[in-house]
């Protein structure tokens, strides 16, 4: 998959994207990530982005000519691929967006700053407009690296057999349950007995009891939507161990 970023801090982008994970799939070729200066866009000479807003008001507003002349050099015009603005006013995204966009070979993403983007970024180039959540950033990096690494690792070969994304919390439908590792006893703090026991029919189920217990008790809106097993059931209401 290649992901363009349109992006006044082009600067914000490398450390993440060449650490662990989405270092590794980029030097495998499983995802490429092209990062673009809107301010290369602009065309005057102080190669200016933004500018104050018609009606007043104060704050600045992303200029729409470097936002076109970026996406449409790089992608063409029309673009021929989704093109998502990351904005406080767009959809929330969930696992399943996540899950959606890793479908796609090319996505671009564009990240507003100050107070937002010129109106005609939204309505003539953007095809989907996204949020991470109900809090106020300074701009759209944070949520374009968020939204990198949460596609990437549902692309195929990403991530290792252990960690697949298909049993991940959220792809469940359910949070986790603890972990644990060596050593068995720390600082007088042990380990459950059922994860040091051997049984792997008693462990898988003591570990899927705790992941039903602790989405109960933190997160009861996932387990309305969950569809659990009779067995799962009894496993929440204690009736097993
Ligand atoms: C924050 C842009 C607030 C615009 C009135 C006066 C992208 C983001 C962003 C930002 C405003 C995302 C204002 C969750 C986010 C983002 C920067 C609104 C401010 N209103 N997801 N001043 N949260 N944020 N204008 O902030 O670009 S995705």
């Amino acid at each position: 998959m290649q992901i363009d970023v349109f992006t006044l801090f082009p600067e914000l982008f490398p450390a993440y994207l060449e650490a662990s994970i989405l270092g590794r799939a980029q030097q495998a070729g499983l995802l490429g990530v092209g990062v673009h200066n809107i301010r290369s866009y602009a065309t005057d000479k102080h190669q200016v982005t933004d500018d104050t807003p018609f009606g007043g008001g104060g704050g600045m507003v992303m200029k729409p000519e470097p936002i076109f002349a970026a996406v449409e050099s790089v992608l063409g015009a029309p673009p021929a691929v989704p093109v998502i603005l990351l904005s406080p006013q767009g959809r929330v995204f969930t696992q399943a967006v996540a899950q959606e966009l890793a479908q796609h070979s090319r996505l671009a993403l564009i990240c507003g700053r100050y107070e937002g983007v010129d109106e005609r970024v939204r309505q003539h180039l953007a095809t989907d407009e996204i949020s991470i959540g109900d809090f106020v950033l300074t701009g759209g990096e944070l949520p374009a690296l968020l939204l990198i690494d949460a596609v990437a690792r549902n692309l195929a070969g990403v991530l290792g057999q252990a960690d697949g994304a298909l049993t991940d919390s959220h792809a469940t439908g359910l949070l986790e349950g603890p972990h644990y590792t060596r050593p068995a006893e720390f600082r007088g703090w042990g380990v459950p007995p059922e994860l040091l026991s051997g049984d792997h029919a008693r462990i898988a189920r003591w570990r899927r009891q705790q992941a039903l217990r602790r989405t109960a008790q933190r997160r009861p809106d996932l387990l309305e939507r969950a569809d659990l097993s009779a067995e799962d059931r009894k496993l929440l209401e204690g009736n097993d161990e």
